[in-house]
C-alpha cells in the first residue's frame, strides 16, 4: 500500500526510529540547517521541529536523508528494485499465444495504476484562503549566512506546456520576498523555464498560471526531482513509484491540478514580462550560486490541512539529502540508458561530483572510438547534457570504487591523445562556465587502447595473483601465525 501522504511516511519513520520530534523552539534561520546538518552527517533520523521559530506549522526535513528511509520512501529493499520494475516494462515481448496474453494481463493493470486520477476534494483544501493569508507564516528556511532571504527548497511547480497542455513537476527553488510573492528559478533548461518562455513568445505580457504543492506522499515529492522526458507527467511517475494513482484536485482560482494529499498548496501565476534579481543562495555545489535575473510567482490562493507539516530540505557543501536523491536517479535510470545504449555495464555519479559535474561510465567497448561515441550520447541525454567530465571505462573496471576509478583511468590515458573537449549547455549553477548556461565539457576516454584506434603498442595485463598460489596460501595461512 502506498503511503497516503506525508504524515503517514512520518508516521512509519518514527515507528521505525527514523525520526526525531524536537519541541525547543529552533530559529528557521540559520539554526534548523545547522541541526540538520549535524544530524546527517552523524548519519541521524530524520527531524520535525514542533516549534519552528516565528511559525505555527511544524516542520519536517531530512526524511530521505539515508538510504534505508530513501528505500522506505519506496518500499522497496534496495532501490536497484525500482530499477527492475522499469526493466520489466522495457523487456515488454509481445505476447505470442493465448496463454502469454493472459499471463501479461497484471502487468497492464500495473501500468493502468500509473496514471493520475481527478478526485473532488482532498486533505490539501481543509483550509482555503483567497485573503489575508502570508508566505511567512510558514516556517521557510533561511539555508545559509550569505543567502539573499528565505527560500521554499521543496515545491512541487506545477504548469502546464501552453502548446501541448501537458502537465510538467519540477522542484524549483522558490525566494520569498514577501507575504505573496516568491522568486521562481527555473533554470534556463528545464522544463518549467521552457512552458514559461513558450508562454511568453505568444503573449509577452500575459500571465501563466502556476500552482505549487509542498508536503506530499514521498514518491510524489521525489518524482518532482526526477529528470524525466518533456511532456512526460512527473505525477504518472510518481504513480509507477508508489504502485498506486496520485489523486489529483482542481485548484481553487487556476486551471491547474495538485495532489490532493498535498500539506500546503499555492496557486498563482508568473507574470511573463516581470523579471527580479533572485539569490544568492547556498547551493548543492557546496558554493553559493550568484544572484540572476528569474521569473516571479503571485500567490493568488493558499489552501492547506487544518495542522499542515512544511516539508523542506537543505543544499550545500556535499553530501547532504539531495545526494541520496540522486543516487535515486543514478540506479532508476540506468536501466532507460541501457535500454538505448546497452553497452553501458554500469554508471557512477560521486557525491563530489554534484551530478553534473562527473560521472563514470562503464562500456562493453566494440568498437574503435566507442568511447567517444557514449560521451556523445550522455550529452545529449535529457539533464545529463549538463555533465561537465565525463569519464568512460571498461566493463571490469568497477565505477562505484573511486579509488579503483582513478587508479585504472589515470593508468589508461594519454591526456593529450584520450581528453576531448566540446562546447554546449551547461548547468546555470555551474560558477566556472565561460558565461551562465553555456559552457565546455571534458570526455575522458579512459578504456583500453585498441590496435584499429591506432595505439601499436602492447596493452599490459593487470597485475594478479593465480589461484593455485592463493589456495595454497589459504591452506597455509593459520600455520604462517596469522588469524583468518
Ligand atoms: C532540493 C532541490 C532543489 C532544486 N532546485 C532547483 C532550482 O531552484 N531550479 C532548477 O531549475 N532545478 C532545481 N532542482 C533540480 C530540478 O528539480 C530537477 O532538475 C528536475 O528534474 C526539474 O524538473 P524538469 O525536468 O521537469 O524541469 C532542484 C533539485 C533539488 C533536489
Ligand atoms: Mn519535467
Amino acid at each position: 500500500m502506498a503511503y497516503r501522504d506525508l504524515r503517514e511516511f512520518i508516521a512509519r519513520l518514527e515507528k521505525e526510529g527514523e525520526l526525531r520530534r524536537i519541541s525547543a523552539e529552533v530559529d528557521p534561520v540559520l539554526e534548523i540547517t545547522e541541526v540538520a546538518q549535524r544530524v546527517l552527517r552523524a548519519g541521524g533520523p530524520a527531524l520535525l521541529f514542533e516549534n519552528p521559530k516565528g511559525s505555527r506549522v511544524p516542520l519536517a526535513i531530512n526524511l530521505l536523508a539515508s538510504e534505508r528511509r530513501m528505500n522506505m520512501a519506496l518500499e522497496v529493499d534496495r532501490v536497484e528494485e525500482v530499477a527492475d520494475r522499469i526493466r520489466s516494462f522495457i523487456d515488454f515481448q509481445s505476447p505470442q499465444g493465448l496463454f502469454e496474453k493472459i499471463k501479461m494481463l497484471p502487468k497492464l493493470a500495473e501500468l493502468g495504476s500509473f496514471f493520475p486520477k481527478t478526485v473532488r476534494s482532498g486533505p490539501c483544501k481543509e483550509v482555503i484562503r483567497r485573503d489575508g493569508f502570508s508566505l511567512l507564516d510558514f516556517p521557510i528556511l533561511q539555508c545559509w549566512p550569505k543567502d539573499a532571504g528565505r527560500f521554499i527548497t521543496w515545491p512541487l511547480v506545477i504548469t502546464k506546456n501552453p502548446e501541448t497542455g501537458k502537465r510538467n513537476v519540477g522542484v524549483y527553488r522558490m525566494q520569498v520576498f514577501d507575504e505573496r510573492t516568491t522568486g521562481m528559478h527555473w533554470q534556463t533548461q528545464k522544463h518549467g523555464a521552457e512552458h514559461f518562455r513558450r508562454a511568453r513568445a505568444t503573449n509577452p505580457q500575459g500571465r501563466i498560471e502556476v500552482a505549487v504543492a509542498i508536503g506530499s506522499d514521498p514518491a510524489t515529492c521525489l518524482a518532482g526531482i526526477l529528470p524525466v522526458p518533456p511532456d512526460l507527467d512527473e505525477m504518472m511517475f510518481a504513480g509507477f513509484l508508489r504502485r498506486e494513482p496520485v489523486e489529483m484536485v482542481a485548484c481553487e482560482t487556476c486551471s491547474l491540478e495538485v495532489p490532493a494529499n498535498a500539506e500546503i498548496v499555492l496557486e498563482g501565476y508568473v507574470e511573463l514580462g516581470e523579471m527580479r534579481t533572485e539569490g544568492p543562495f547556498g547551493d548543492h555545489t557546496g558554493f553559493y550560486s550568484l544572484e540572476g535575473e528569474f521569473p516571479v510567482f503571485h500567490v493568488t490562493c493558499v489552501t492547506h490541512r487544518r495542522d499542515p507539516i512544511y516539508m523542506t530540505t537543505v543544499v550545500g557543501p556535499p553530501p547532504q539529502e539531495d545526494f541520496f536523491m540522486g543516487h535515486v536517479v543514478e540506479r532508476v535510470f540506468l536501466p532507460v540508458m541501457k535500454m538505448q545504449y546497452p553497452e553501458i555495464t554500469d554508471v557512477a555519479m560521486p557525491a563530489e561530483g554534484i551530478f553534473h559535474n562527473l560521472m563514470i561510465v562503464a562500456i562493453r567497448k566494440s568498437y574503435p572510438g566507442h568511447a567517444r561515441k557514449i560521451t556523445n550520447a550522455i550529452w545529449s541525454l535529457g539533464q545529463a547534457m549538463f555533465t561537465k567530465v565525463i569519464v568512460v571505462v571498461d566493463h571490469d573496471v568497477n565505477v562505484q570504487d573511486s579509488s579503483e576509478v582513478v587508479w585504472k583511468a589515470l593508468c589508461a590515458i594519454d591526456p593529450e591523445r584520450d581528453v576531448q573537449f566540446v562546447l554546449g549547455p551547461s548547468d546555470t549553477l555551474d560558477h566556472a562556465s565561460r558565461i551562465q548556461d553555456f559552457g565546455s565539457k571534458m570526455g575522458i576516454d579512459a578504456t583500453r587502447k585498441w590496435a584499429s584506434e591506432g595505439f601499436l603498442r602492447p596493452w599490459p595485463d593487470e597485475i594478479k595473483m593465480d589461484d593455485k598460489t592463493r589456495a595454497r596460501v589459504d591452506a597455509l595461512w593459520t600455520k604462517l601465525g596469522f588469524s583468518r
